[in-house]
């Protein structure tokens, strides 16, 4: 079965919800935000408490008085809610480097790329969820589906609170109102309605060209989320030429560890999955050796190319009985997608992911494996970087 991996987020009843946060006693109360009810001017939003009134955003204050004549009405703190959205799309981007912000209270994300790293992308939702709820103090809506059109909808129906997951988007947007599609102004619904048309479904079945114009192309073009990027590079390499010659199979390791090493967050940081390893090795005689093997999946991970890595090294140093001058390390078949794979797959990933954001965060230096500090003997070590005597990458 296809995972949806289009994340939609909104923030529940936003500006009340701030208004309610930063005053208790709003709490549980209709409270409309937006200015007094005998002034100019329109609702900006209301509590759910004020909606069960009739209340809602654009309403004239007037009628909102009307309708809700013990409504606790305030004006709007507008630098606070920006602040609060700065906030609430600083975290998002956390889990994702592709958010898109579309409004002050609401973003879309695109998951295509974490999804592995999670057993399901629901549970990365709900995550994700309760991770913006904590730190922005406020409810929050999630919606997951195949196209923004599909997640933002998924996440009106999960209003307030919810999470919902669409599974087979076409059926669950064929067989909601027209009135809930974006896009579809008041004019147009109003024909339709006046046609006998309620759902989207009876819009395909009676007016197969106006629903091609209308709703097919959020499924199938511009709004498909993200179009496929294939990777402009087909490998990525690391290498370096030995100060001196070098006998002391541990220490050529500790070289081999640290290429792989800044292979493996290159990939990260690239969001791109490996298919192919290969090694080279050039001997004092200038003799030069490449092996390489396919890993078994596309992937970043350290531990999986690093283990085929090794293993090649070794083929390669069996080769002649003499010292080494230079190692390299190269990934091929690089993929900027890849199928779901099998749980398997996903510690030694995370692990990875871990380690990436680490030196992210505190310099590359910060974390190595214990099989790369055999080269601080030999190196200066610095925050971002151990100074090899030559390093060379190809890209
Ligand atoms: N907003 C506004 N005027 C409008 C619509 C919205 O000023 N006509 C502001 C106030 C809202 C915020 O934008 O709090 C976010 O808009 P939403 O449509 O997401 O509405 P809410 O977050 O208030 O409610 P919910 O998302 O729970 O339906
Ligand atoms: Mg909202």
């Amino acid at each position: 079965m296809k995972t949806p991996f289009v994340l939609h987020i909104d923030i529940d009843a936003f500006f009340a919800a701030v208004e309610v946060m930063l005053n208790p006693y709003l709490k549980g109360k209709p409270v409309i935000v937006g200015g007094m009810p005998d002034e100019r001017g329109v609702v900006s939003t209301a509590s759910y408490e004020a909606r069960k009134y009739g209340v809602h955003s654009g309403m004239a204050l007037r009628t909102a008085g009307q309708k809700c004549p013990h409504g606790i009405f305030v004006r709007g703190r507008y630098h606070v809610y920006s602040r609060i959205s700065e906030k609430f799309i600083a975290c998002l981007t956390r889990f994702s480097p592709r958010v898109e912000a579309v409004s002050i209270d609401e973003a879309y994300i695109d998951l295509s790329g974490n999804r592995y790293l999670h057993s399901s992308v629901y549970a990365l939702a709900e995550k994700i969820k309760k991770t913006v709820e904590r730190e922005i103090g406020l409810s929050v809506s999630v919606g997951l589906g195949f196209s923004r059109l599909g997640a933002k909808l998924a996440t009106e129906a999960a209003k307030p609170g919810g999470l919902f997951m669409v599974a087979d988007e076409k059926t669950f947007i064929s067989n909601l109102t027209l009135e809930k599609i974006p896009g579809i102004g008041n004019h147009t619904l109003l024909i339709l309605q006046a046609m006998g048309i309620k759902r989207v479904k009876e819009l395909e079945r009676a007016y197969p060209a106006i629903w091609k114009r209308t709703i097919a192309p959020h499924f199938y073009s511009q709004s498909r989320y993200p179009a496929a990027r294939e990777a402009k590079t087909k490998s990525f390499s690391r290498e370096t030429t030995f100060p001196e010659d070098i006998t002391d199979r541990d220490m050529i390791v500790s070289h081999l560890a640290y290429l792989v090493d800044r292979l493996s967050v290159y990939l990260i940081d690239h969001d791109y999955f490996a298919g192919r390893v290969e090694v080279k090795a050039r001997f004092s005689d200038f003799s030069t050796y490449t092996k390489r093997m396919p890993l078994e999946y596309p992937t970043y991970s350290y531990n999986n190319i690093w283990s085929k890595a090794l293993f090649l090294l070794d083929q390669l140093i069996k080769k002649k009985k003499l010292p080494l001058r230079l190692v390299g390390v190269k990934v091929e078949d690089i993929a900027s997608q890849r199928d779901l794979l099998p749980f398997i797959s996903i510690r030694s990933e995370q692990l990875s992911r871990g380690v990436s954001d680490i030196k992210r965060r505190f310099g590359f230096s910060s974390i190595f494996t214990a099989r790369e500090l055999l080269l601080e003997k030999i190196y200066p070590v610095e925050r971002d970087a151990i100074v090899l005597k030559t390093a060379s990458l190809t890209k």
